[in-house]
């Protein structure tokens, strides 16, 4: 029994010495000492013992179980100790190094824009309008005076949704619905995403505008000039060359396109030596503007007297008026949320 004893004591000192984590130490300590332990069975088979050989053995035993005991509480104090350094160094914090910049977001340079535009007008005490993106037909086109298969409608190739709706190809709507639900005096500015399936360097199938309007008694083309004038003026330089071209929207009786001067190539229509500018395509010069004087029909589809009220209105293109401003030449990088182009707008 001594040496069977010896055996086992050895065996499982050893074991213990080579275990190295808290787990292996548990199970070894179940496997002895446990309720079906090798040394519990041990003990428990002490009763079958002739009486005589019985306290010796039983002496032996114990101060086995004490042992064992001792040492598996050391080397788990040992083993976690280990854990606890390796824990330390390994999740060890570098005081020295230089903190983790947190990125700060910036406003997209159309947004900037937009509110530029937007303070130049409140400064004229113009206010602000919104109307939906999803529009319907009649608000679209009809009461702006472009009926059903009106060639007019080609101007704004559209994006149709469901049961008739459209996406608005302009901001002009706004116009309509305003007037709808308000009497004169207005002064409305009205900033928005509109869409027409185009797309090149200069035309985006999702762009916006900034459509204006003011309606009173006696309001003529020369305020709609000076207004135009007072707000490029202000956008870009009073150097700036602007031009009122006669033009034609069937909601504006006279119209006009405001051009202003390309900025791109300074006027002079080329990109290099012999390379023709792609953003004016060559003319020195850049649509940004249609304008002109509310068409008595647009009145009398809102239920205005024509005959009282005049006004006039106008729809800008903010990406057209931003690489004006910034020098881009293709409207597509406004879109491609490229963080070294947007960046550059702080
Ligand atoms: C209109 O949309 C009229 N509703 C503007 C208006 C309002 C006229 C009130 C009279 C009275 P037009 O289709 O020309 O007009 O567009 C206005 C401006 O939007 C253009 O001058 C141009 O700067 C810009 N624009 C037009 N199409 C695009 C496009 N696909 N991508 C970017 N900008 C565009």
């Amino acid at each position: 029994m001594n040496d069977s004893l010896d055996a086992l004591e050895g065996e499982i000192l050893d074991r213990i010495q080579q275990s190295n984590s808290e787990t292996e130490i548990e199970e070894l300590r179940v496997e002895t000492l446990g309720r079906k332990g090798r040394l519990t069975l041990l003990l428990r088979a002490l009763k079958d013992l002739p009486s005589e050989e019985r306290p010796r053995a039983g002496e032996r035993l114990n101060q086995l179980r004490r042992a064992l005991e001792a040492r598996l509480d050391e080397r788990l104090s040992a083993v976690k100790a280990q854990s606890r350094e390796r824990a330390l160094k390994e999740e060890q914090v570098d005081i020295t190094l230089p903190g983790s910049r947190w990125e700060r977001g910036g406003t997209h340079p159309l947004t900037l824009v937009i509110d530029e535009i937007i303070d130049v007008f409140w400064g004229m005490g113009f206010e602000i309008a919104r109307g939906p993106d999803i529009e319907d037909d009649y608000h679209n086109f009809e009461a702006l005076n472009i009926p059903k298969d009106h060639p007019a409608r080609d101007m704004q190739d559209t994006f149709f949704v469901s049961d008739g709706r459209l996406l608005r190809t302009h901001t002009s709507p706004v116009q309509i619905r305003t007037m709808e639900s308000r009497q004169p005096p207005l002064q409305i500015i009205v900033p928005g995403a509109v869409y027409r399936h185009d797309d090149d360097a200069t035309h985006s199938p999702m762009f916006h505008q900034v459509e204006g309007f003011m309606v009173d008694n006696h309001i003529a083309f020369s305020d709609l000039k000076g207004v135009l004038t007072h707000f490029l003026r202000q956008v870009f330089s009073a150097e700036t060359g602007v031009r009122f071209r006669p033009s034609f929207f069937p909601f504006t009786e006279p119209s006009a396109e405001i051009d202003i001067q390309c900025l791109i190539c300074g006027g002079h229509g080329k990109a290099g030596e012999d390379q023709t500018c792609r953003v004016c395509k060559g003319t020195g010069w850049l649509e940004i503007l249609g304008a002109g004087m509310i068409d008595p029909q647009v009145f009398r589809f809102v239920g205005y007297d024509p005959e009282k009220v005049s006004g006039f209105a106008f729809g800008m293109g903010v990406e057209r008026i931003a690489m004006l401003k910034h020098g881009i030449d293709d409207i597509r990088l406004f879109y491609q949320n490229d963080v070294r182009f947007l960046r550059q707008f702080g």
